[in-house]
């Protein structure tokens, strides 16, 4: 059951496309100020999910996270915000209730941090939505939120294949080279990534004349290949006389403003930018519609980046660091407080909430200062791209996801998870992170493979090759400084190649449970106790899921383990996958179990009851066919599969649906 709260006049954000009718009466809550926050008793055994993306564990309980877009590469275990804000958890005890706080500006969530007993949720305003949902369990809940903020976005399913990514392959010569060393080694791939540096000067929508001459050419030729380029699209856009999309912007009055109506300037990849009103419909449309520029030269493919929004400094903020010169120069003795001081100053100049309330959003006639509004500039910028795409590829799907989201953004568009390192700690925790975003719709998902900033090291990559072999999104990406990381700069050519093979055995699986979460409002990665909310073992497995109906993964995240315990809430069949494949399995009982797990496997647990239809080893999604399609488990059981053309969005779930069932 859905009960619905308003406070003041919300802003509507567009999280919510299927409104209920508020309460009369409000629940007990307290205002101060400019604030309102309400609480929620947790007993000693109550556990709490959701917040989305967000570091520590699965069960949110005992820290505090602040929902307020951030660009923050530093994804550690004190951290409070990161790219996206999602307003939705479920507390878990005696009862089950969920809550959706439907604000676009910043809201924490005390989760048991100030009083282990206590949830409070703070909000930074005084007009918003509350969604209270009642139901006899976790997943009942999730399901009815989904029903009220729309289905999830499904990608092509050639995003399902491997992607291959850096910071950056600056020039055609590299992404070549890219596509020449996986061909050398016989490793499946289906996309090569375009950062910042494919474009003139980080100009969005231009594309490097010196290091790409013939984009559309090198487009072309790769999808002779069933290869797609995927470039990035930056939230800033560049001052620069000359440049059209700055241009006609400032003409059409597109851009945030100041307080005086001027231009708002910030700065970021290119130095001075204007951000886009993505808040004015009409700004949306003229931005979206560049991105056919790119659509015209056989891209199909984007993320979009840097749409928390990210600073790196403002006019403000750089006269703040002078003034922090001014008071240190000429003196003689820096102490301690004098120093600190100094460098707290240089330090706060990026990313400082301060700037956001420098500027603001035309929303269709209504002013609104930016910090107000903040959380929904990432979902805005990808709503825009998402409507263009509409317009000009009716029939076709197009590859999208977004670093910053709110919720809502589900509908549009998956995400990436954003400056993740290449630290044994980030696999756990990326995995943790997948519950969370797909209670709120947020199913086309994965974490940077290897892990992005730091030096990875062989086994790490092959243990979450073993990861994001059941992640929608599957894709390698690096930070310039870090080592290479690219398969094929490693030794285990052979085990390397049986786990990215493993992974498209398993897409006709994924893609078939994908669709049908897509389609159902379901949760493709579930914690255990979310299916056996009875079991007091499950309920404290934080490194295992459930992945779709059929299988559950338990992989190794901690370096020179050759084994770990797995917990089995009820009867499964092991088997693994990889260059040691064996399908025939071990059928193991409910309980503990120790397993080895070598480098080169990949373990799959099927459920009792259900099937795994397992695909063949190909080099593209393309080459996929149903025809190869074995089907895993018992005999006798039947599974509910799915597949289309990978581009159709008319999809009827229900009537596409083909039973399969393994013969005796
Ligand atoms: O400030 O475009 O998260 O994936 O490689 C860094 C360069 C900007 C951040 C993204 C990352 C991307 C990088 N970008």
């Amino acid at each position: 059951m859905v009960t619905c709260y308003r406070f003041g006049t919300p802003i509507e954000t567009g999280a919510v496309v299927k409104k209920c009718i508020p309460e009369k009466e409000l629940f007990p809550h307290k205002v101060e100020g400019e604030t309102i926050s309400f609480t929620f008793a947790v007993e000693e055994e109550d556990q709490v999910f959701g917040l989305g993306e967000n570091v520590r564990g699965m069960n949110k309980r005992g820290w505090t996270y602040t929902n307020y877009a951030f660009d923050n590469p530093n994804h550690q275990e004190d951290t409070h915000s990161l790219y996206g804000a999602h307003n939705f958890f479920v507390l878990a005890g005696a009862n089950y209730v969920g809550i959706f706080v439907d604000f676009p500006g910043e809201v924490t969530f005390d989760v048991g941090y100030t009083n282990r007993k206590e949830l409070k949720v703070t909000v930074q305003g005084t007009d918003f939505d509350v969604y209270y949902i009642e139901a006899g369990s976790i997943l009942k809940i999730v399901k009815e939120f989904r029903g009220l903020i729309g289905t999830s976005y499904i990608p092509p399913k050639w995003g399902f294949g491997l992607g291959q990514s850096r910071w950056s392959y600056p020039t055609e010569a590299d992404v070549l080279e890219v596509a020449r060393q996986y061909k050398e080694c016989d490793f499946p791939l289906d996309s090569i990534y375009l950062d910042i540096d494919y474009m003139e000067r980080y100009k969005d929508f231009t594309v490097s004349k010196d290091n790409f001459p013939d984009l559309k050419g090198l487009a072309e030729r790769f999808a002779k290949e069933d290869l797609h380029l995927v470039p990035i699209i930056d939230a800033g856009v560049k001052i620069e006389k000359g440049y059209d999309v700055y241009e006609e912007g400032v003409e059409k009055g597109y851009f945030c403003k100041d307080a005086d109506g001027k231009d708002f300037v910030t700065a970021v990849w290119p130095g001075r930018t204007h951000f886009l009103d993505v808040l004015n419909s009409e700004a949306r449309a003229w931005f979206g519609d560049f991105y056919k520029r790119l659509l015209d030269l056989g891209i199909d493919g984007f993320w979009n980046d840097m749409n928390e929004p990210s600073i790196f400094y403002t006019e403000r903020g750089l006269k703040s660091i002078m003034d922090a010169f001014d008071e240190i120069r000429g003196k003689e003795n820096l102490d301690l407080d004098v120093w600190f001081a100094f460098l707290g100053k240089v330090g706060a100049v990026s990313h400082n909430p301060e700037d956001h309330k420098l500027f603001y959003h035309n929303m269709d006639g209504k002013l609104v200062r930016h910090d107000k509004v903040h959380n929904l500039f990432g979902t805005y910028m990808t709503k825009a791209a998402a409507e263009a795409f509409e317009k000009y590829e009716p029939d076709k799907r197009i590859l999208m996801y977004s670093r910053s989201s709110y919720v809502g953004m589900h509908r549009y568009s998956g995400i990436w998870m954003g400056d993740n390192k290449s630290w044994w700690s980030h696999l756990l925790m990326n995995l943790q992170m997948l519950p969370g975003l797909n209670m709120v719709g947020i199913l086309y998902t994965g974490a940077d493979m290897g892990g992005f900033g730091s030096d990875t090291t062989e086994d790490l990559l092959m243990r979450w090759l073993a990861v994001s072999a059941f992640t929608p999104l599957m894709r390698n990406h690096s930070s310039k400084g870090t080592r290479f990381q690219e398969p094929y700069r490693f030794a285990e050519k052979d085990a390397i190649r049986g786990l990215i093979q493993a992974r498209y055995k398993l897409i006709p699986y994924l893609y078939s449970e994908f669709v049908k979460c897509a389609k159902r409002d379901d949760m493709m990665f579930r914690p255990l106790c979310f299916d056996f909310p009875q079991d007091r073992i499950a309920r404290n497995v934080e490194d295992q899921l459930f992945v779709g109906e059929s299988i559950m993964i338990a992989p190794v995240y901690t370096q020179n383990a050759t084994g770990r315990n797995v917990y089995l809430p009820e009867p499964m069949k092991l088997i693994r996958l990889g260059v040691n494949e064996d399908l025939v399995g071990v059928d193991l009982e409910v309980g503990w179990h120790y397993l080895e797990v070598p480098l080169t496997d990949i373990l799959v647990f099927i459920r009792s009851g259900h099937l795994l239809p397992l695909g063949k080893a190909v080099d593209r999604v393309s080459k996929l066919s149903d025809e190869d399609i074995i089907l895993l488990g018992q005999d006798g059981c039947s599974y509910e599969y799915y597949n289309d053309d990978g581009y159709t969005k008319e999809i009827d779930l229900e009537k596409s649906m083909k039973l399969l069932t393994k013969g005796r």
